[in-house]
This record gives C-alpha cells, sequence and structure tokens, in this order.
C-alpha cells in the first residue's frame, strides 16, 4: 500500500525539505525561521484577543521615531527578540522600537552567526480599530563571526539579506518568506498551531490597477510624484485607467494585497519628511528583496532599494514597490519633473 499523501507542508517541513536553498545549511536557517514563527503564534495569540485583555491602547512610552509605543508594540518586540535569543542562531538584533542594537548575550547565542533588523508590530496605529498589522523581518550573516557584533553587521546593503520575510496578522495570520530561491506563503492553521504552505513560488503581476499612497500629503509631494497620482486617476479604458486607491495604513496589508493582486506602493519624499516616512533597514529592504524574488521591483525613486548603502539603523528611505511595470512608470514621472 502506498503511504497517504500527505495533506499539508508545515514551515518547518518546507524549510528541511528546501534546506539546500540556503547555503549556510546545517539547519540554522530552519532554527531562525522557527524562533521567528514560535513568536509570530505567540503574538498572533495577544493580536486575535487585543480586545478583550488589557493589551491596547498606549504604554504611555514613545519609541525612538517619537511615535506613540502601543502595548502590543512592546509586548511583540519582546516576543520576537525573546524567541531570537533563545534559539541559538543570532547574536543580536536591531528593532524599530530599540534606539540602539540589542545584543544577545545568552551563551547559547553571543557567537552567533546571524543578525536581525526587526519592525515588530508595523501598522500599531491600527490595533485599536481591528485593521490588519504585520511584522517585518531581515536576516544577515555578520561581517566577521570572530568579532565583536557593532553596528556595521546592521548596516550592510539589502543585497547582502540571507533571508528576509513578514507576518501579516490579517483575517488569517500568514508568514511569507524568501532566502533567495521564490517566495513562499504559509497560512496559519490555529487547529494544528502550524503555519502551512499556502501560496507557493508567489510572483506579482508584472502590471496592475491598484496604487497605494496617503494623497491626504498631496501637496507636500514631489511633482512627478502628483503627476503620476493624477495619471492613476485619469479615464482611459484602454489601459483600464482610473485605477483604484487602495490605501490602509499598514504598509504589510497594502504590500501583501499588491503581491497578491498587482499594483504600487508608494511613500514618497513629503515636505515634512524628506526622506519618506519608511525605515531602510527593517521595513524597505526585507519588502523589497521579497518583491523582487517574486518578480517585481522597489526604488526609492531613482536608487534600486537593495543597493542603498545604510548609514544608520533608523535611517529612511521614500519607496515606490509593486508590479514592475508600474514602479518604472512612476520613475519615468519623477525623471520627467527633474529637468
Ligand atoms: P501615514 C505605519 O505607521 C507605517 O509605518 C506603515 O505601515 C504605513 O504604510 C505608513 O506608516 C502610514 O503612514 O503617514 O500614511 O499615516
Amino acid at each position: 500500500m502506498n503511504a497517504p499523501k500527505r495533506s499539508v507542508t508545515t514551515l518547518g517541513q518546507f524549510i528541511i525539505e528546501r534546506q539546500a536553498d540556503f547555503p549556510y545549511a546545517k539547519g540554522e536557517l530552519s532554527r531562525l525561521l522557527r524562533d521567528i514563527g514560535i513568536a509570530a503564534k505567540i503574538v498572533n495569540r495577544e493580536v486575535n484577543k487585543a480586545g478583550l485583555v488589557d493589551i491596547l491602547g498606549e504604554m504611555g512610552t514613545s519609541n525612538v521615531q517619537g511615535e506613540e509605543q502601543k502595548k502590543l508594540d512592546v509586548f511583540a518586540n519582546e516576543q520576537f527578540i525573546a524567541a531570537l535569543g533563545s534559539g541559538g542562531e543570532c547574536c543580536a538584533v536591531a528593532s524599530e522600537e530599540n534606539e540602539e542594537l540589542v545584543a544577545i548575550s545568552t551563551d547559547v547565542s553571543k557567537n552567533a552567526k546571524y543578525v536581525v533588523c526587526i519592525d515588530p508590530l508595523d501598522g500599531s496605529s491600527n490595533i485599536d480599530v481591528n485593521v490588519s498589522i504585520g511584522t517585518i523581518f531581515s536576516i544577515y550573516r555578520r561581517l566577521d563571526p570572530n568579532a565583536p557584533v557593532t553596528e556595521a553587521d546592521f548596516l550592510q546593503p539589502g543585497v547582502n539579506q540571507v533571508a528576509a520575510g513578514y507576518i501579516i496578522f490579517g483575517s488569517s495570520t500568514m508568514l511569507v518568506y524568501t532566502t533567495g530561491k521564490g517566495v513562499n506563503g504559509f497560512t496559519l492553521d490555529p487547529s494544528i498551531g502550524e503555519f502551512c504552505l499556502s501560496h507557493p513560488d508567489m510572483k506579482v503581476p508584472n502590471s496592475g490597477k491598484i496604487y497605494s499612497v496617503n494623497e491626504g500629503n498631496a501637496m507636500q509631494f514631489p511633482q512627478g510624484v502628483r503627476d503620476y497620482i493624477s495619471y492613476c486617476q485619469q479615464d482611459d479604458k484602454a489601459t483600464g485607467r482610473p485605477y483604484s486607491s487602495r490605501y490602509i495604513g499598514s504598509l504589510v496589508a497594502d504590500f501583501h494585497r499588491n503581491l497578491l493582486k498587482g499594483g504600487i506602493y508608494i511613500y514618497p519624499p513629503t515636505s515634512k519628511a524628506p526622506s519618506g516616512k519608511l525605515r531602510l533597514i527593517y521595513e524597505c529592504n526585507p519588502l523589497a528583496w521579497i518583491v523582487e524574488q517574486a518578480g517585481g521591483m522597489a526604488s526609492d525613486g531613482g536608487q534600486r532599494i537593495l543597493e542603498k548603502k545604510p548609514g544608520s539603523l533608523h535611517e529612511r528611505t521614500p519607496l515606490f514597490i509593486g508590479s514592475k511595470d508600474m514602479v518604472r512608470h512612476a520613475e519615468q514621472f519623477l525623471t520627467q519633473n527633474r529637468g
């Protein structure tokens, strides 16, 4: 009798089966993603009952960005750092919630080969109104595993990432990641507590009919961005315009929808934020690698995101990300306006 066909492929089974995809094998990626998956399940449990327990609302503190820290922000940050610390593969974390890098000095981790950049709970302003939020992570090998970990280990260009992914806490909870061999999505099955392969080999359509930008800031945008938005809004059946404007206010949620359906997300420079709002090392680089691995594109309006050399842990960058043809088109409007 043939062995019964397995009905699901869990994240753990998938990573082991694809061990060869991660050149630094010996189970290291497995343990890193296992640790992130464990923390994601714990955070998911709290996100799903946030309205019922005293975990909503502000902490009364602010993070390095000067943004109010929500209780769930702090909880998520603690869970991811604790999980990475106990897993033994990560020696330090750079988090949106911490001004300095967090060295993990446990015996099991202090000599580990990897560092992790993380936005533990992106879109946290949406927590209290029950809108999708997410976690974004990026993994690098240390520059010199025999030297003490420093900021330089985190300031590598995005092309040096060895793994990157996000978790979206939405109508379902998904973990999406890449190690440079394509993009795969796993949906959490609460009945078995496992992330199960649900979106193998994800590809973003080359074009789409969705643009995502906070149009409330339009008067602060460069002229080329305003011209591109006007282009999206014009009535032209041959090119499927007007496009639909969709902006959730959670980068992970807007990115994930555009990855599946095609579209472009833009956070441009504004007069108040000349370098844009989003952070390079723990928001833009991981999503840029994922979108490129899925056939899309990510730039700052002129330069490939993954080739930017970070100067500091919390450096911001403008972001144009999504379907390749749409990002290229938006860049053309910017170039035309540079004179
Ligand atoms: P704005 C959330 O604070 C975030 O970092 C992203 O998740 C989101 O896309 C963006 O900022 C929203 O910013 O200025 O449009 O409210």
